[in-house]
């Protein structure tokens, strides 16, 4: 297992890649070119830039999170074609540089979606939460809410400048429901994979954050059933998965463990997001620590499930709690992300010495 820590790069993320190199275990920048608006291609020597800034600070990058996927391509508007080919490039271009791994997702409008993003705890530290019975039913004050309590840091997926009318964005997906996000899918999947293939980049969709649709927008990569759809597009292990494990618990119904089973053991997971979450109630959950002790995951056996099929690929402590009175990115804070680097670095040891 290679283990990364996701970074904001130098103009946006107040954490310094020298203190990423310092978390023990840490080997891999999980970065992204954020300024590059969704649907343009990547430019090759911009992504050489990112890595030699990322070697010159004596780590890897060899995972991009995210490209993402822009809503003519999940609505399948005629324009996609277009944003397919510009996909196509970045692929290339990202593969020219030793990227083997490209995260995204395909959630239509929103990516992750949360009503608190400064939630305190009981141990006064403050965590990302939903809370199904405070979703407000009108989308502009849903943006209007995220944006007024990110801190001040940018958030991908919740752009403002591809959210600045998102009334006309909802409309453009009125027809698109679950069927039809699929087959727009499907239609991604098979234009894209013969280049992933051939340059060897291999694609980890994330799945859905909640993993349930959502203010009437269809979702389609919640859980089993649904990553073997996908995976029926195009079976390569090019066509693969970013399993989350925090995503996929929030329903409580998904078996993180037995999912990362199935798929790591067909060779479908290039990626993995490990984090805990702890239920509050029905569709509704906070961040935790990492630690079995603090969530409602038991996540010696998401981290067994990796062992006993031989993972060998990469892995990312995902979002943290603000800890220390450290003011991060939501979700994406120093402190409690490097604990759970070191935590799961301690079972992944533990489990793996036991397993000889
Ligand atoms: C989130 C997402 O749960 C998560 O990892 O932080 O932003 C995630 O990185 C994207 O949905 C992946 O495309
Ligand atoms: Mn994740």
């Amino acid at each position: 297992m290679k283990f990364g820590f996701r970074w904001f790069g130098a103009q946006d993320d107040p954490i310094p890649l020298r203190h990423i190199r310092q978390i023990p275990g840490v080997s891999h920048v999980v970065g992204a070119l954020f300024d590059i608006p969704v649907g343009e291609v990547w430019p090759a020597e911009r992504v050489g830039a990112l890595k030699a800034e990322v070697e010159a600070a004596g780590l890897r990058l060899e995972v991009v999170e995210s490209v993402n996927v822009h809503d003519a391509i999940k609505i399948g508007l005629p324009e996609r074609d277009r944003r397919i080919a510009n996909y196509i490039q970045t692929i290339k271009n990202l593969s020219a540089h030793g990227v083997k791994v490209i995260c995204y997702n395909f959630m239509p409008v929103f990516d992750w979606f949360r009503t608190e993003l400064r939630h305190e705890l009981p141990d006064g530290s403050f965590g990302l939460a939903l809370d199904s019975s405070q979703v407000p039913d009108s989308v502009e004050v849903m943006v209007e809410r995220v944006r007024s309590r990110s801190g001040g840091f940018s958030l991908p997926g919740w752009e403002p400048e591809r959210l600045a009318d998102v009334r006309a964005l909802l409309e453009a997906y009125a027809d698109v429901d679950d069927a039809r996000l699929a087959a727009n899918f499907e239609y991604f999947i098979q234009a894209i994979i013969p280049t992933c293939e051939a340059y060897g980049v291999r694609m980890a969709v994330h799945p859905d954050d909640p993993p349930w649709p959502l203010l009437g927008l269809p979702r389609i990569v919640k859980d089993a059933a649904d990553l073997r759809r996908v995976e029926s597009f195009h079976d390569s292990p090019y066509n693969g998965f970013t399993l989350c494990s925090g995503s996929l618990a929030e329903n409580p119904a998904n078996n993180v463990p037995a999912i990362i089973r199935e798929f790591v053991g067909r060779d479908k997971v290039p990626f993995v997001h490990l984090r805990n979450i702890k239920h509050t109630g029905a569709g509704s959950f906070h961040e935790s620590a990492h630690l079995s002790s603090e969530g409602s995951l038991d996540m010696y056996e998401v981290v067994r499930a990796l062992a006993d099929n031989d993972f060998d690929g990469y892995a990312r402590s995902d979002h943290g709690r603000d800890i220390w009175g450290e003011r991060g990115r939501p979700g994406y804070g120093l402190n409690d992300r490097a604990l759970g680097s070191c935590y799961l670095n301690g079972l992944w040891e533990a489990i793996t010495k036991a397993g000889r």
